[in-house]
């Protein structure tokens, strides 16, 4: 299936539960019922209401009022920000998030994607917490055919921050991904061991991270807002990773997290497979958001 397709597919829930709500998007005059179950729709699906009320109320001004509105959810999400680049040393990827919203399983997608580009990947096993964590990961990595550095359980994150990032230049590697442990955002002792994390990638190779990626599960509602307020104070966010589109009915909160954070997505998740990642569309994703009618 092509990429629009899976994306489309991923995005059946949330298309669904707004079809109902929408009239034909050729209609040029609304009644107020039908404004109100398309903002009632898009509420649901999680786009936030303050952002629904703003889009209406332009939507409202225009000649092609479905236009419009599509138009301006394109735009929210639509932020031009070149990804960081090395100047020298490897491309060095931070990944961060609250537990299991799709971190490792991501990592393990991106370093297959990176592979398949001819890109020495390596991967750093940062979430030191667990042993199958570590295990996990290393089965990612082997069905991408990436290398990782690995430390006992219970060993310091930093250090194998410092470690992997050490390889990476050493060796050559092109790209260099360091996994983390989930932590709630609330817990500081957690969050402090990641600030520590990357403090230290930054000891290893001055301008890395050059990316820091905050995942979140696309299913979270408005907790996802706080989530990524708090790692951004604490790892200098730069983009974003929505996962876990193929299993809600809530795909907005993309829209919201874009508005108030002017954060770029930069892939989302649409299933368990190693294929099921893609780079971030603001248009392809408008598209299957809102049904077709
Ligand atoms: N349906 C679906 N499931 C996903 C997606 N991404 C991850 N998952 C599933 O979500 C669960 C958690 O994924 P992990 O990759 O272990 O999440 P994590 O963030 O590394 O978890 P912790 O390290 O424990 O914080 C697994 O069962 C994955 O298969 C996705 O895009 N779609
Ligand atoms: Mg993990």
């Amino acid at each position: 299936m092509s990429i629009l397709g899976r994306l489309g597919q991923g995005m059946r829930k949330s298309r669904e539960s707004l079809s109902a709500m929408f009239p034909s998007m050729k209609a040029d005059k609304l009644s107020d019922a039908q404004w109100a179950d398309i903002e009632d729709g898009l509420i649901m699906a999680d786009c936030g209401a303050s952002l629904v009320m703003e889009w209406v109320e332009q939507a409202k001004k225009s000649k092609q009022p479905l236009h419009s509105l599509r138009e301006q959810m394109v735009k929210t999400m639509k932020l031009e920000q070149p990804q960081m680049e090395a100047s020298s040393g490897p491309f060095v990827l931070l990944v961060a998030g609250v537990n299991g919203t799709g971190k490792t399983t991501t990592i393990g997608k991106l370093a297959n994607m990176y592979a398949a580009q001819g890109k020495k990947v390596l991967i750093g096993a940062a979430d030191t917490f667990r042993a199958a964590a570590v295990e996990q990961l290393a089965v990612w990595v082997q069905r991408a055919g990436a290398d990782m550095v690995r430390q006992g359980e219970g060993a310091d994150p930093a250090s194998v921050a410092f470690d992997t990032i050490s390889r990476g230049i050493a060796k050559a590697y092109d790209v260099v991904i360091i996994d983390t442990a989930g932590r709630v955002q609330t817990d500081t002792g957690l969050m402090n061991e990641l600030a520590k994390v990357h403090r230290v990638i930054r000891k290893a190779l001055p301008d890395a991270p050059h990316e820091v990626w905050h995942v979140v599960d696309g299913g979270t509602g408005q907790n996802a807002l706080m989530q990524v307020e708090k790692f951004r104070e604490v790892v200098h966010t730069t983009g974003l990773i929505v996962t876990k589109l193929d299993g809600t009915g809530k795909g907005g909160i993309l829209l919201q997290l874009c508005a108030k954070f002017q954060l770029p997505v930069r892939y989302v998740g649409v299933g368990e497979s190693l294929e099921d990642l893609m780079p971030f569309d603001a248009e392809a994703y408008v598209e299957s958001l809102l049904p077709e009618v």
